[in-house]
C-alpha cells in the first residue's frame, strides 16, 4: 500500500498529525474550540445543545484518529474482513457510548462541569439514530459494538435514511405517527462526497456472441442514480479498534439535472428527477416482521446491495489477487433476506463484468455469503413479483432464473423420485403473478444458514427449509443464539449496578468477558450486597416513575411491582394477552372487599412500543391499553393496587431507562413465533425476572439461569398446530375468567365496545390464531404466583442476583466469536499502536 505523501514531506505530517485527547483539560480545549469555531457560539450563547455539539465533535475527532489507524492497520494486515449487510441499524444515541468505549467519560464529565454543564443534560440533548424497527436492527447495532470491541476487521453497510422510524405520539389514546427528520445536526457521520457509485435501474438486456464465441449479456439503457457514502465510526470498548459503518445516500447522478428545463422556467419538473432519486434513501419502512412488496423497497434493496458490493469489490481489486481468493478476503453476512440481491449482483459482476465462467463465479458467491434467518412468520418472508423484478432489474431476473435452473437440475438428479419437490423448492413460486422467493435464493447462494436461537434454528429445519435439509444435508444449517452488548445494556443503562458488580469482581473486566459474572453467585447471601442491589433497583424504578409522571401525568408507586412489556406491537407478541390480564386483575380487585384488597400486591403494568402505521389490529391494542389505563388509573377503589400506563415513543434511549426498572418483564409470544427476542436478555441482565412462554431465547435463558428463576407458562410450540386446528373443528369454550374480561369490554366499561370488537372477535369468532384463549388461564395463574413470590422479597432478590450471575452466555461478544469461527472464518486483528501520522 502506497502513501500519497512522498517520503521527504512525511516528517511534517508526523509532527503535526492529531493525537486523541486523554485528559480533562485536553477535552475542554477540544470542546471549546468546536463550540467557538465549528458551531460559532461563545460563552455568551452556549446552550445545552451547543455544549452537546462541541462534546460530540470532540469525541468524533478522537474516534476518527483511531478510525484512520484501524483502517490503515487492516489494509496493511491484509486479512479477511467481514461485511455485515443490514437494512437496519438501530443505534440509539452515540455520545454516551463513545465516551464509555474510549474510556473518557470521567474526563468529559469533569470537563463539562468546569464549563458549566451537567453531563446527563448534555447526553439527553442527542436524538436517537433510529434507523431500524426493532430487534433485528438493534441486534445489528450490538453486533457492530462487539465486532469492534473484539478487534475484528469488519464493516457494516446500510442505508442513510433521511427519516428513521417515526416518532409515536399518543393522542386521545390513539397512536399518531410523526416523521423523524433526524439529520439536521448529526455530528457522527463523515460525508464522503468522493466515494460514489452509479447504480442502474430498469433498461434492457442485450445479448450477443463475442469474437471468441462467448455469450455476452449487457444491461443497458437504464436509469442511473448515484450512491454517496457516509461513514460512521464505531469505537470498540477499551481498544483503539474503530470500525466503519458505511451508510449510502441516494442522489441524482451528475448530469441528471435538466438545465434546459430549468432555464426555460420549468423549475418544478427540472427538480423532479433529482427528488425522485433522493426518494430511494428517504424513509425506513416501518414494518417489523411484515413485508409488503412495494417497488420503492425493492429499489432500496438493490441500491444498497449494488453500492456495497461495488465498494467491496473495488477494495478487493486493489489487492491484485486472483478472483478465487475473493472468499478468503471477504465474508458477507446477510441480515435476513433484505440484502439477498447481493447474491445475483455478485454473480453478475463476476460473469458480466469480470468475464468469469458461471461455475467458477457461483462457487465464489456461495463461499462468500452467509444468511441469517430471523423469522418463520409467513407474512414476513419476502417475495417479489416477477413482473416487478423484470421491469426494475431485468438482468438480475435472468441470473436468478439461471441459478434456479442449475439448482433444480441438481435436485432432480438427486431426488428423481420426488417430482413434487421441484415445485416446492423452486426459487420461483408458480403463482399469479409468479413470485421470487428471497429466502430460498439467500439459502441457495450461501454456504451457511443460521437461526437466532436454538428452538428457532430447529424450527427452520423442520418447517420453511425442510426440503433444503434433505438437499444440502444438515451441516449447512447452524444456530447462533442472539446476544446483547453489555456495554450499552448494563454499564451505560445501569451504571450503579455495573459499579456494584465491579466492586465485587475487582474491576470492569466483565464488560469484556461477561461470563465473569458467575462470580456474583458468591454474593447472593451477602447482606450488604443484597441491600445495595435492591436500592439500585428501587432508584431505577424511581427514575422511571418520574419519567411516567412527566410524560403521562400518572403517579405510580415505585414500591409496587413493575410489570413491563416493551417491544413492537404485534399480535404474535400478544400484548392483547397482557391487557386482558390487566382487565382481569382490575375486575378481580373490583369484586373484592376492602379487607381482601389489603392483602394484594400493588402492580404497575407498563406497556410501550410502536405499531406499524398500516397495522390496524396493533393500533387497536394500543388503544385498548390506553382506554383501560384511563379507567383503572382513576378508579378510587383501585388506588395504588393497579396502574396501567402506555409509555409513548419507545426507542433505544427510553429502553435504557425502562429496562433497569423492571421487576417482571413479559416475553409472551405464541410458542414458535418469536425467533429469539433480545430484550428478554436485557431485562434479566439488569436484575429483573421474566414471565415468558417456551419460545425463542426464553428457553436458553431458562437453561442458563435455572427454571426456579423464571416464570414460564403456556402451550408448547409442538402443540400449536393441533390447537389451532381444534379451534375450527370443536366448539371451544372460554375460560370463564377470559369470558368475564370480554363481557366487561362488551359492556363498554372501557369506552365504546365497537372500537375493540375486532380484537375480541379475532379470538371468539375467527379461530384465535395466536392461542390467547388457550394460554389465558395459565397466564393469569402464573401472575398469581408472581404476586406471591414478590411478597417474599428475600427469595425474590436471591432469584434476581442468581439470574444476573448466570447471564454471561448472552453477550453479543459470544455471538460474534461464534459467527467468526463457524461462518466467516475470520480472525481478530490486534490493534497496533502506530506512530503519529501513520
Ligand atoms: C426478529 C425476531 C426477534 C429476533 C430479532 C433478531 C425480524 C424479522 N425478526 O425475535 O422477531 O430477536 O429478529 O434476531 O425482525
Amino acid at each position: 500500500v502506497e502513501a500519497s505523501i512522498p517520503e521527504p514531506q512525511r516528517a511534517a505530517w508526523q509532527k503535526f498529525s492529531a493525537e486523541p485527547f486523554n485528559t480533562k483539560e485536553q477535552f475542554e480545549q477540544e470542546a471549546v474550540r468546536h463550540i467557538e469555531t465549528t458551531l460559532a457560539r461563545s460563552l455568551y450563547n452556549c446552550d445545552e445543545g451547543a455544549a452537546y455539539g462541541g462534546t460530540a465533535l470532540a469525541f468524533r475527532d478522537r474516534m476518527v484518529i483511531d478510525w484512520n489507524r484501524t483502517q490503515q492497520n487492516q489494509t496493511f494486515a491484509d486479512q479477511k474482513r467481514v461485511y455485515y449487510l443490514s437494512l437496519e441499524f438501530l443505534m440509539g444515541r452515540a455520545l454516551d457510548n463513545a465516551m464509555l468505549n474510549v474510556q473518557q467519560k470521567d474526563s468529559a464529565k469533569a470537563g463539562l462541569a468546569d464549563l458549566g454543564f451537567r453531563m446527563e443534560d448534555i447526553i439527553n440533548q442527542e436524538r436517537d439514530a433510529a434507523l431500524g424497527n426493532g430487534g433485528l436492527g438493534r441486534l445489528a447495532a450490538c453486533f457492530l459494538d462487539s465486532l469492534a470491541s473484539l478487534n475484528y476487521p469488519a464493516w457494516g453497510y446500510g442505508l442513510r435514511y433521511r427519516y428513521g422510524i417515526f416518532k409515536q405520539e399518543i393522542i386521545d389514546g390513539y397512536q399518531v405517527e410523526i416523521p423523524d427528520y433526524w439529520l439536521d445536526f448529526n455530528p457522527w457521520e463523515f460525508p464522503r462526497h468522493d466515494v460514489t457509485v452509479d447504480i442502474q435501474f430498469f433498461g434492457n438486456v442485450r445479448k450477443y456472441v463475442d469474437d471468441s464465441g462467448k455469450q455476452v449479456s449487457v444491461w443497458e439503457n437504464g436509469e442511473i442514480v448515484q450512491a454517496v457514502a457516509y461513514d460512521v465510526p464505531i469505537p470498540g470498548y477499551a481498544t483503539p479498534t474503530t470500525n466503519n459503518l458505511r451508510l449510502w445516500s441516494s442522489k441524482a447522478a451528475s448530469g441528471e439535472f435538466d438545465f434546459q428545463k430549468f432555464n426555460s422556467g420549468e423549475y418544478e419538473s427540472s427538480v423532479a428527477d433529482q427528488q425522485r432519486a433522493e426518494t430511494i434513501s428517504a424513509v425506513l419502512y416501518p414494518n417489523d416482521n411484515l413485508e409488503r412488496g412495494k417497488e420503492l423497497r425493492l429499489k432500496q434493496q438493490y441500491f444498497w446491495c449494488a453500492a456495497s458490493l461495488f465498494d467491496i469489490v473495488r477494495r478487493f481489486k486493489k489487492s491484485k489477487k486472483a478472483w478465487k481468493e475473493f472468499p478468503n478476503a471477504v465474508a458477507i453476512q446477510l441480515n435476513d433476506t433484505h440484502p439477498t440481491l447481493a447474491i445475483p449482483e455478485l454473480q453478475r459482476i463476476l460473469i458480466d463484468q469480470e468475464g468469469l465462467e458461471w461455475d467458477e463465479a457461483w462457487s465464489i458467491v456461495q463461499k462468500t455469503f452467509g444468511y441469517t434467518n430471523h423469522t418463520v412468520l409467513p407474512e414476513a418472508l419476502e417475495k417479489w413479483s416477477v413482473p416487478l423484478f423484470q421491469h426494475l432489474l431485468p438482468r438480475h431476473l435472468q441470473i436468478i432464473y439461471d441459478i434456479n435452473l442449475h439448482f433444480l437440475q441438481y435436485v432432480e438428479r438427486n431426488f428423481p423420485k420426488d417430482r413434487e419437490m421441484l415445485g416446492r423448492v423452486s426459487i420461483i413460486e408458480e403463482s399469479q403473478p409468479k413470485m421470487v422467493r428471497m429466502a430460498y435464493l439467500a439459502l441457495i447462494g450461501s454456504h451457511k444458514v443460521n437461526g437466532v436461537a436454538e428452538l428457532h434454528s430447529d424450527l427452520i429445519k423442520t418447517t420453511i427449509f425442510k426440503d433444503f435439509v434433505k438437499i444440502y444435508g444438515p451441516d449447512k444449517f447452524t444456530n447462533v443464539t442472539n446476544g446483547i452488548t453489555p456495554r450499552r445494556w448494563l454499564h451505560q443503562a445501569n451504571p450503579r449496578l455495573s459499579e456494584l458488580i465491579a466492586s465485587k469482581l475487582g474491576g470492569y473486566d466483565f464488560l469484556k468477558d461477561l461470563t465473569l459474572l458467575h462470580k456474583l453467585e458468591n454474593y447472593v447471601d451477602d447482606k450488604a450486597f443484597r441491600k445495595e442491589f435492591q436500592e439500585i433497583k428501587f432508584a431505577n424504578k424511581v427514575r422511571l416513575a418520574k419519567h411516567i409522571k412527566d410524560t403521562n401525568g400518572v403517579s405510580v408507586n415505585p414500591a409496587a411491582l413493575f410489570d413491563i412489556q416493551v417491544k413492537r406491537i404485534h399480535e404474535y407478541k400478544r400484548q392483547q394477552l397482557n391487557i386482558f390480564g390487566v382487565i382481569h386483575r382490575y375486575l378481580t380487585i373490583k369484586s373484592m372487599s376492602p379487607e381482601e384488597r389489603k392483602k394484594l400486591a400493588p402492580r404497575v403494568s407498563i406497556f410501550g412500543g410502536k405499531a406499524a402505521p398500516g397495522y390496524w389490529m396493533a393500533k387497536t391494542i394500543i388503544h385498548l391499553v390506553n382506554a383501560v389505563g384511563a379507567v383503572v388509573n382513576n378508579d378510587k377503589d383501585v388506588g395504588d393496587l393497579l396502574k396501567c400506563v402506555f409509555v409513548e415513543d419507545y426507542n433505544v434511549s427510553k429502553a435504557e431507562i425502562i429496562v433497569p426498572a423492571s421487576d417482571i418483564s413479559e416475553h409472551i409470544s405464541t410458542a414458535g413465533t418469536e425467533a429469539s427476542g433480545t430484550s428478554n436478555m436485557k431485562f434479566v441482565l439488569n436484575g429483573g425476572l421474566i414471565i415468558g412462554t417456551c419460545d425463542g431465547a426464553n428457553i436458553e435463558i431458562t437453561r442458563e439461569i435455572g427454571e426456579e428463576n423464571i416464570f414460564l407458562f403456556g402451550n408448547l410450540s409442538e402443540d400449536v398446530e393441533d390447537l389451532r386446528h381444534a379451534h375450527f373443528y370443536s366448539k371451544f369454550e372460554f375460560d370463564p375468567q377470559l369470558q368475564r374480561v370480554f363481557d366487561a369490554i362488551k359492556e363498554g366499561r372501557f369506552g365504546d365496545a365497537g372500537q375493540f370488537s375486532a380484537l375480541v372477535n379475532g379470538i371468539v369468532e375467527h379461530g384465535d390464531y395466536y392461542l390467547v384463549s388457550d394460554d389465558f388461564k395459565s397466564y393469569i395463574d402464573t401472575h398469581t404466583l408472581i404476586d406471591e413470590a414478590y411478597k417474599d422479597q428475600e427469595s425474590w432478590v436471591s432469584k434476581c442476583i442468581t439470574s444476573v450471575a448466570r447471564m454471561g452466555f448472552f453477550s453479543s461478544d459470544r455471538c460474534i466469536d461464534e459467527y467468526a469461527e463457524m461462518i466467516w472464518n475470520v480472525e481478530p486483528l490486534s490493534p497496533t499502536k502506530k506512530a503519529k501520522g501513520v
